[in-house]
């Protein structure tokens, strides 16, 4: 439909949201918090488009006393303090099927990536090094047992794709789902010693907060990789920087970190790590769905309410 809602006013939390004001821009008044100064109360605002990037706290919140919806540019509600939300009575939307095939072939990738030594054969062969030197041999992912930390929509998407390369799986998390061919663990410590991937695909909250600590490192073997496509936060990340600086641990492929952007420069000298700026729904393709389906969400809410 063409309803418009121009008694409505919505706030852009930031500049990385401009793509959705397209579909947004003909209905609603819009306001863009980067251009408002930082204590203002917005009492006009009902609505608010935020993403991964924003601190959605009690603070933020005061300045939206009329805030009924939030609509949220991701699938992790991390950054939104929910409890604050519920007892607001503020709706929140967010976009967690839209993430969920590209977030895993990430995660594939870390794991082909890092097996097959993709970056260490690159510069070797950039280096000229090819017939000169004899290189190390690299390991197959035919038959090596994945981990996955969290089988929710993005776990089971890597879990497809490793079934897809005979990869063994075995996954923690709260429930046994009994889904035949995959090995359950009530015990993340047990998991750990078995696997050849960590692949961490759970929700960040308090539950998940620094649950890949040193103990769970330790008892991961020293050919084992982690792989981190979820939240920095669940890695105590300074635990995972000694595991590696003492080789107990063969490398690791990150996406996320606990203080983003910033990232520990430790981990640009170690050849074994792959880094990647949060870029799990980082297509065009994805993207386009997200922005899409966050301006869809409030011209439903205010289609309705
Ligand atoms: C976003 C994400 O890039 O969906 C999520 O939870 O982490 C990503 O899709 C991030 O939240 C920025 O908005």
């Amino acid at each position: 439909s063409s309803e418009n809602f121009f008694n409505t006013t919505l706030l852009i939390s930031n500049k990385s949201l401009f793509p959705a004001v397209k579909y947004l821009k003909k209905r609603f008044n819009i306001l863009y918090n980067d251009e408002i100064e930082k204590n203002n109360v917005l009492p006009s605002v009902t609505g608010l488009l935020s993403s991964g990037y924003d601190l959605v706290d009690k603070s933020f919140l005061d300045r939206l006393p009329n805030l009924k919806v939030i609509s949220h540019f991701a699938s992790g509600l991390d950054s939104i303090d929910v409890d604050e939300v519920k007892k607001r009575n503020i709706v929140v939307l967010n976009t967690p099927n839209a993430v969920v095939n590209d977030t895993a072939d990430l995660a594939m990738a870390f794991i082909l990536n890092l097996s097959r030594r993709f970056f260490i054969n690159h510069r070797f062969v950039e280096n000229g090094l090819w017939r000169k030197h004899v290189y190390p041999l690299s390991h197959s992912v035919t038959n090596k047992c994945v981990g996955i930390v969290g089988l929710g929509k993005i776990g089971k998407a890597i879990a497809k794709r490793c079934s897809a390369f005979n990869m063994n799986i075995h996954y923690w998390g709260r429930t046994n789902q009994k889904i035949s061919n995959y090995t359950f663990h009530n015990n993340l410590s047990e998991m750990s010693k078995k696997v050849d991937f960590l692949v961490i695909s759970c929700a960040g909250n308090e539950q998940t907060k620094g649950i890949i600590d040193e103990n769970i490192l330790a008892n991961l073997q020293s050919t084992a990789y982690v792989i981190n496509v979820a939240r920095g936060f669940i890695i105590k990340q300074d635990a995972l920087i000694i595991s590696l600086q003492n080789n107990q641990i063969a490398g690791a492929g990150l996406d996320v970190f606990e203080d983003e952007p910033n990232v520990p420069h430790v981990f640009f000298q170690m050849k074994n790590v792959l880094l990647q700026p949060h870029a799990g729904s980082a297509t065009e393709e994805t993207r386009n769905i997200m922005f899409h389906r966050v301006s869809k969400h409030l011209i439903n809410f205010y289609s309705t309410h």
